[in-house]
């Protein structure tokens, strides 16, 4: 007998509805390896880091946090943010901490229509509808360049700066990579949003080293959007898209856009990858940690089996996540759908589902 591939895995459930998704993700993971007959296995280490491990310990993740998991195979991240820590700590203390630490320049999330799940738009029930939201993940407006002084000042005299940071190394990896990925797909297109009318300095630079790569790219189509007119045209003409490239806070907006335009934010899937393989990628719902349902059993782990589903493409089980995405479909096409969607399954019903429709 020929010898299992070991895959190591670190799971970050960390926040909220994270914690149930992951569980549902892992079981998933855990039922393919169990049917490869001792072709693949995944040895998950699991990791406290999050909300709740700041309020015990000061720390959304350990000091030595970053180095215990560099040498993982990939990571498994549920969702960040809850009440008893300001946002911008836990995101900025965990899940930016790593895909910056990590260099995870590219955050891929896909836009998926589902059978059996009713979008808000009409368009969708004729028109095939299918695109790639390519997120710029380690600069722009999340470079976290900034300050705030003048505290001390009478009355409401504090001031505050936020830049955004643009390089031409930044820009033209997350270019190359949407045109590469552009060139998969049967529509070879991307667009670039920006809102360099605005935005006169790092968007117009953002626009000048998309036309110069675009020369080495003949045969995919183009067009540069302003942010504006893209989040319109995601709702108007979104059968005119393929992939669209932007920067970190804008791609971050119209992904969410996406997933509620294919149904509910608990579908969606995203990867956060360091394409040069220096450091392990992160997979995760696009989803935060939804403390409306949090802990009632009943949130949408689609996204996050989604996300494992990505992440087995990541390691070159490419069969595997085409069965995950396979299984997906045919558990929403057969109605076993949770609240988010409109059907009463819950995050457990739905899991079994999907494992039961991994087979063949
Ligand atoms: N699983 C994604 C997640 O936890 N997102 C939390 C969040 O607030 N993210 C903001 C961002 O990534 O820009």
């Amino acid at each position: 007998m020929s010898q299992t591939t070991r895959f190591r895995i670190a799971s970050i459930p960390a926040d909220g509805v994270g914690i149930e998704v992951v569980t549902a993700g892992l079981k998933v993971l855990d039922a393919l390896a169990s049917a490869s007959h001792g072709a693949f296995a995944f040895d998950v280490d699991e990791f406290p880091w999050g909300s709740d491990y700041y309020a015990k310990t000061g720390k959304m993740i350990d000091d030595d946090g970053p180095d215990r998991i560099k040498d993982h195979d990939a990571i498994y991240f549920g969702a960040v943010g809850w009440e008893n820590v300001p946002d911008h700590i836990s995101l900025w203390g965990l899940r930016l901490r790593l895909c910056q630490g990590f260099d995870q320049w590219a955050n891929v999330r896909p836009v998926h229509f589902l059978p059996g799940i009713t979008s808000p738009l009409r368009k969708a029930d004729d028109t095939e509808l299918d695109w790639v939201v390519v997120r710029e993940n380690s600069e722009g407006e999340y470079a976290g360049f900034g300050g705030r002084n003048f505290g001390g000042r009478d009355g409401r005299g504090e001031i505050a700066t936020q830049s955004a940071v643009f390089t031409e190394v930044g820009c033209e990896r997350i270019m190359r990579y949407a045109f590469d990925l552009a060139r998969t797909r049967g529509n070879k297109k991307v667009s670039s949003v920006t809102k360099s009318n605005a935005q006169q300095y790092g968007m117009v630079l953002w626009d000048d080293v998309f036309k110069r790569v675009a020369v080495d790219y003949p045969d995919v189509e183009t067009e540069s959007v302003l942010v504006d007119a893209m989040s319109a045209k995601f709702v108007l003409k979104p059968e005119d898209l393929s992939v669209v490239v932007a920067s970190n806070l804008n791609a971050d907006i119209l992904s969410d856009l996406g997933s509620a335009l294919a149904g509910s934010l608990g579908l969606a899937a995203s990867a956060n990858l360091n394409p040069e393989r220096r450091f392990p990628s992160m997979f995760e719902p696009v989803h935060g940690s939804a403390p409306d349902i949090a802990g009632q059993g009943i949130c949408n782990p689609v996204g996050a089996i989604g996300s494992a589903g990505l992440m087995l493409d990541h390691l070159g089980l490419a069969d595997e996540a085409k069965r995950i995405q396979r299984a997906i479909e045919r558990t929403c096409a057969s109605g076993i759908l949770t609240p988010d969607v409109g059907g009463t399954a819950t995050t457990q019903d739905v899991t079994s589902a999907i494992i039961d429709n991994l087979a063949d």
